[in-house]
């Protein structure tokens, strides 16, 4: 992995968490690309790109970091407590990373995520992959009992048991193993509000920098669904965010039922 020295060190320091910087980029970065999308500085091939990206069923948006499916807020007076989404591990290539995860708000509800996921890093062509969970704005958490290998079927489901507590739970459908960790809001303001339900897969940041992005091909989440108290909704309708650095798309996003597809094109 990228930084292995500050992580090593940072291993150490935490007895044994294997953390990293948290994910503020993401939201903030987000924010950012929803506000200034400006068609008028891109070339006109990534304007045509963009336009038929657009042109779906879904409200769609562009992101520095994100890629993936928002479903923007529940049933009026209801709040999110479980996401759950299933995908294969890739195999990337290219060196350099990506996160693919699932999550409770962050995105409209900006002040704290509760995400679990797995990283795909690339290092000098050596594919690697960890997985984590987070409840933002804390730091990541690596998860060293649940180490995908690619092509394995993995289920991950995150839960919020109060606005301050929750589960993860990652499944290796190959095996049946089933790692769940329990999870607490690091302050009283990085309560959840249960507005917002994703199935995203990022250009995180280690160290205050985006990791350079790999190529992950495709990941597909299946069985995406977020429940409220008193309902279930898949990412139909859900709007829908590509990536986009200096200017050019990276990925094609569509959803169909309980679907999201996160290709990197
Ligand atoms: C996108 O939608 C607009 C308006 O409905 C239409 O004029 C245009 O041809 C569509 N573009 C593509 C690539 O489908
Ligand atoms: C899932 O099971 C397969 C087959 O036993 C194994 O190779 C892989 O490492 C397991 N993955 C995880 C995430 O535990
Ligand atoms: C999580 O909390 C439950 C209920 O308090 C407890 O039974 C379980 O052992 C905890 N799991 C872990 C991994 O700490
Ligand atoms: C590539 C890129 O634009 N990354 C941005 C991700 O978000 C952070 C925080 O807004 C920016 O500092 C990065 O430049």
């Amino acid at each position: 992995m990228k930084l292995s020295t500050f992580f090593i060190a940072s291993a150490l320091v935490f007895s044994g968490a294997f953390a990293r910087p948290s994910r503020l980029a993401e939201r903030m970065a987000r924010r950012e690309a929803a506000r200034s999308g400006n068609p008028l500085q891109l070339s006109r091939s990534n304007e045509e790109l963009k336009a038929a990206l657009g042109n779906t069923t879904h409200p769609t948006e562009f992101s520095t970091n994100w890629s993936g499916a928002v479903i923007e807020s529940p049933p009026a007076g209801q709040t999110f407590t479980t996401v759950v989404g299933t995908f294969v591990i890739p195999t990337p290539s290219g060196n350099g990373a990506a996160s693919a995860w699932v999550g409770i708000d962050g995105d409209t509800a900006s002040n704290s995520i509760l995400q679990s996921g797995v990283d795909f890093n690339v290092n000098n062509g050596r594919v690697s992959y960890d997985s984590w969970f987070e409840w933002f704005p804390n730091f990541a958490i690596d998860i060293p009992s649940f180490v995908p290998s690619a092509g394995n079927t993995v289920r991950i489901t995150v839960h919020s048991t109060s606005t301050t507590t929750g589960t993860v739970t990652l499944e290796n459908l190959t095996t049946g193993q089933r790692v769940t960790e329990n999870v607490s809001a690091p302050s009283r303001s990085a309560a959840l509000a249960g507005q917002n339900a994703e199935w995203i897969v990022e250009d995180f940041e280690e160290n205050g920098g985006l990791v350079p992005l790999t190529n992950w091909g495709t990941v597909t989440f299946t069985g995406a669904q977020a429940s409220t108290a008193s309902s279930s909704l898949t990412p139909a309708g859900a709007t829908i965010i590509n990536m986009e650095q200096n200017n050019r798309v990276l990925t094609s996003v569509s959803v169909s039922g309980s679907t999201v597809t996160v290709r990197h094109t």
